[in-house]
């Protein structure tokens, strides 16, 4: 699973931090003068390496944005309000609490596999993250879905299935059973 994959990174990264700080903190037992000549210098040099590896990255991972190159027009509009402690997913416009009630209850929404969805994102109360999970469990794309704003986020959904929105913003003590539900078919 990526996801144990990620936390396996995770562990590895903070180890290693730990014994950089351990490290520190135990070699500033020693005092000894500073070469603030050299200490310029890795510290240009760290720079440098941050600065080549962030670049890099960005290089490699920035085309794989969920995010359509061509000013291609959505086939399909998905409108999604975030209210403590659901989201409402709906086919047609929620405008009040009312309609994003009717949203929550109603049948999840569908949309043709592999057709360019446009789903505008906002929320009722407080800020919440829309995120969308494909049938694997992958995150596949996300926003924020924030007060007084509307969002709007493009994304292709290639794979049909059962898609889950999810809250990524800690937004309120239940803020962990908010989710909705999309059908890719
Ligand atoms: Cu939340």
């Amino acid at each position: 699973m990526i996801q144990m994959r990620g936390l396996y990174i995770f562990i590895a990264v903070a180890a290693a931090l730990v014994t950089v700080f351990a490290y520190v903190a135990s070699s500033t037992r020693r005092a000894h003068d500073i070469d603030f000549h050299r200490a310029y210098a890795v510290r240009k040099a760290l720079f440098f390496a941050l600065l080549a590896v962030l670049a890099t990255g960005l290089w490699f991972t920035l085309g794989n944005t969920p995010y359509p190159r061509d000013n291609e027009i959505p086939t399909n509009v998905v409108f999604v309000v975030g209210k403590q402690f659901s989201f409402g997913v709906s086919a047609a416009p929620i405008l009040d609490d009312e309609q994003y009630q009717a949203a929550t209850f109603a049948e999840p929404v569908d949309v043709p596999a592999g057709a360019l969805v446009e789903f505008r994102v906002t929320s009722f109360d407080v800020n919440h993250g829309f995120s969308l999970y494909s049938p694997a469990g992958q995150l596949v794309a996300q926003t924020q879905a924030m007060p007084g704003y509307v969002n709007r986020l493009r994304v292709r959904l290639g794979d049909p299935g059962t898609y889950t929105v999810l809250c990524l913003e800690m937004c309120g003590m239940a803020h962990h059973r908010m989710r909705g539900i999309l059908y890719v078919k």
